[in-house]
């Protein structure tokens, strides 16, 4: 198994810390040096991969499954895919799943931090935007999530530490034997 590609998906609200542990993750492979990694950030994808797109259902859709199809390739060939948008919709988690898993692993990660504990960080200031009406549609605002029910991982960042939440991922994947 640990000769196979891999992918790690992050689901999780705005500022529920997704991008910090997807990060932590790839230095951890860039440090290991023996399998090529990719990290698929949400905003990096926005801003390269669907640039024109919104944040309607439809348009949530097609970035998740523009996300999901580069990291299907990037297993398929062996390497790591680390994705971290916020892929609200069960169904399309799945069909990107279903993608993944025919040329490798797939692994999702849901970073479970409470919508208070992201609000009350709001490092961007968004959820304080979205209150106001400023942004529509706006993730645990005015917009679903619905919650993974059968992740591989659940993590919520308000009790353990991004270190600890990296450790607890990474000491997953070798147990599991994907490493
Ligand atoms: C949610 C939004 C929205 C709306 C802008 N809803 O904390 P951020 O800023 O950096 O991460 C959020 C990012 C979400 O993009 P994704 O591509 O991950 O979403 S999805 O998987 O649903 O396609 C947030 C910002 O974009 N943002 N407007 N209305 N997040």
């Amino acid at each position: 198994r640990s000769d196979q590609g891999i992918t790690l998906f992050f689901t999780g609200l705005s500022g529920s810390g997704k991008s910090t542990l997807a990060k932590i993750l790839y230095a951890k492979f860039i440090e290991e040096g023996d399998r090529p990694v990719t990290l698929l950030d949400g905003d990096v994808v926005r801003l390269n991969l669907s640039r024109e797109l919104g944040f309607s259902k439809e348009h949530r859709d097609i970035n998740v499954r523009r996300i999901g199809f580069v990291a299907s390739e990037i297993t398929k060939n062996g390497g790591v895919a680390i994705c971290a948008p916020i892929a609200p919709y069960t169904v399309t988690r799945r069909a990107v799943r279903e993608m993944i898993e025919q040329h490798g692993t797939f692994i999702e990660i849901h970073v479970a931090t409470p919508i208070e504990i992201c609000e009350s960080r709001d490092r961007k200031g968004l959820y304080a935007k979205a209150r106001q009406g400023l942004i529509p549609e706006f993730t645990g605002v005015s917009d679903p999530y619905e919650i993974p029910e059968h992740p591989e991982l659940r993590i919520n960042t308000a009790e353990v530490s991004p270190m600890q939440a990296a450790q607890e991922i990474l000491l997953y994947l070798l147990s599991e034997g994907y490493l």
